[in-house]
């Protein structure tokens, strides 16, 4: 029996996640948020992100009466601070992190334990959150970072099987974190200090958003010999010690394509990084011109693009590539565009999202533009597809459509 009581600031995809785990490994949980519809959804008992099997682990841990939503904050051993960081100007808005910390200082007891998670730029917890501790909180307490490293669609098998940073303010504290997380992670804690594991967490992120880019240079300069990507890569990757990612329209999402920002930040070089982060974002401009060089003119063709999540199988839409697409088609080409989702229902006030049939919705379609790997995609026949367009031009970006049965019934199509 772990027994420990635990108060996490912030009931997102990591925050909820990380106390319905941590109320089914022994612990008392309240979940603190400021949203009241959010709370209120939990009391009646629904979850609504999208996570395999978080609903059942929610409910079941709220029934045996293990995790509390609470709407002022409370008294705990560990105060798990799990609020959002995002980018604004290339720069991260720690406001919520300032205001989570300033909250847990005010109900903090002596030898209490304030425990970061969300992604920060390096120096956050010795800098930002530190010196509020020092200046309202106890005498003694503790301090960590430890980032979470879960991958969504897989979260709650995630949080519980990777490793894990544990980086304290100092040896007590880095202590302090392991007692918490070993309550339930599988993989391996890793110790080290606040500034490293915040450091080790964006470095995570970035290699994988310049490595997507570097697979994006690489598809653009295959054009140029004729030759297929997507097998470069497959042969490139035969070599054990090489790893190179898949091209596409830019990582979309709240991590890959922000936290670079936060690594760069205050840095007044410049760096591969930036360089990379920009290539990435000019992929949707790349793919625009894609379609547009099937077609004399874009303006009033009818385009439709099918996917607005930022990758396969998960209903968030953040930093969408499909989105940014169909909004450049339409304000730089004049297109007609149209969007499609399976699992996206409505993203922001500027697009509705159609989520029925696909060969319904492509009927007088001149093309379609794949932009989410969802399985549903990949899963489509182009007989039916096919039926009611009126030009037969199909842009994959994801890789998803058997290109060679497309182009048996007619398709001119064209990938990354
Ligand atoms: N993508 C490519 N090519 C690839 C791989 C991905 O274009 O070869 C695109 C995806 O389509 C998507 C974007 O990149 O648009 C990001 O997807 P992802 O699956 O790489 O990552 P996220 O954003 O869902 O989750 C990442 C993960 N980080 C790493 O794998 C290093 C996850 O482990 C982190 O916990 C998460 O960010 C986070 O919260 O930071």
């Amino acid at each position: 029996m772990s027994g420990k009581t635990v108060c996490v600031h912030g009931l997102g995809y990591i925050g909820l996640s990380t106390a319905t785990v941590l109320a089914h490994s022994d612990n008392q949980v309240y979940g603190y948020d400021t949203d009241e519809s959010l709370l209120r959804e939990l009391e009646h008992r629904t979850v609504s992100l999208d996570e395999p099997g978080m609903e059942r682990l929610v409910v079941e841990a709220m029934d045996e009466g293990t995790l509390t939503p609470v709407r002022e904050c409370r008294a705990a051993d560990y105060h798990l601070l799990c609020v959002p960081t995002p980018v604004v100007d290339r720069r991260a808005d720690l406001s919520a992190v300032t205001e989570a910390a300033e909250t847990a200082t005010s109900n903090l007891r002596p030898g209490d334990v304030v425990v970061l998670e969300s992604t920060v730029p390096p120096g956050t917890t010795v800098k930002r959150v530190l010196p509020l501790l020092e200046a309202d909180g106890p005498d003694e307490f503790g301090l960590v970072y430890a980032p979470e490293t879960v991958l969504p669609g897989r979260i709650l098998t995630e949080v519980r099987e990777n490793d894990r940073l544990v980086g304290g303010v100092d040896a007590a504290a880095t202590k302090a974190g392991v007692d918490l997380y070993e309550s339930f992670v599988e993989g391996r804690l890793h110790t080290t200090d606040a500034t490293t594991a915040e450091f080790a967490k964006l470095a995570q992120n970035t290699y994988r958003d310049v490595n997507i880019a570097l697979a994006n240079e690489f598809a653009k300069l295959t054009r140029e010999h004729d030759v297929d990507p997507r097998r470069v890569i497959e042969l490139g990757n035969t070599n054990p010690r090489v790893d190179i990612h898949t091209p596409g329209p830019g990582p979309g999402g709240h991590c890959v394509p922000v936290d670079p920002w936060f690594l760069c930040e205050g840095t007044s070089r410049e760096t591969l990084i930036e360089y990379a982060r920009q290539l990435n974002d000019e992929m949707v401009s790349y793919v625009c011109e894609l379609v547009g060089e099937r077609f004399e003119e874009l303006a009033d063709r009818r385009i439709s693009v099918l996917g607005a999540a930022y990758k396969g199988g998960v209903a968030d839409a953040r930093n969408s590539p499909g989105i940014r697409l169909a909004d450049e088609l339409r304000d730089r080409y004049g297109a007609k565009v149209r969007l499609h989702d399976p699992h996206v229902s409505s993203p922001n006030m500027d697009w509705t999202i159609e989520n029925g049939s696909v060969p319904e919705f492509v009927a007088g379609s001149d093309a379609i533009v794949v932009t989410t790997d969802h399985d549903e995609y990949r899963d489509l026949h182009p007989g039916p597809v096919r039926e009611g367009m009126r030009t037969l031009v199909a842009v994959d970006t994801k890789d998803v459509l058997d290109a060679s049965s497309w182009r048996e019934v007619g398709f001119e199509v064209a990938r990354i």
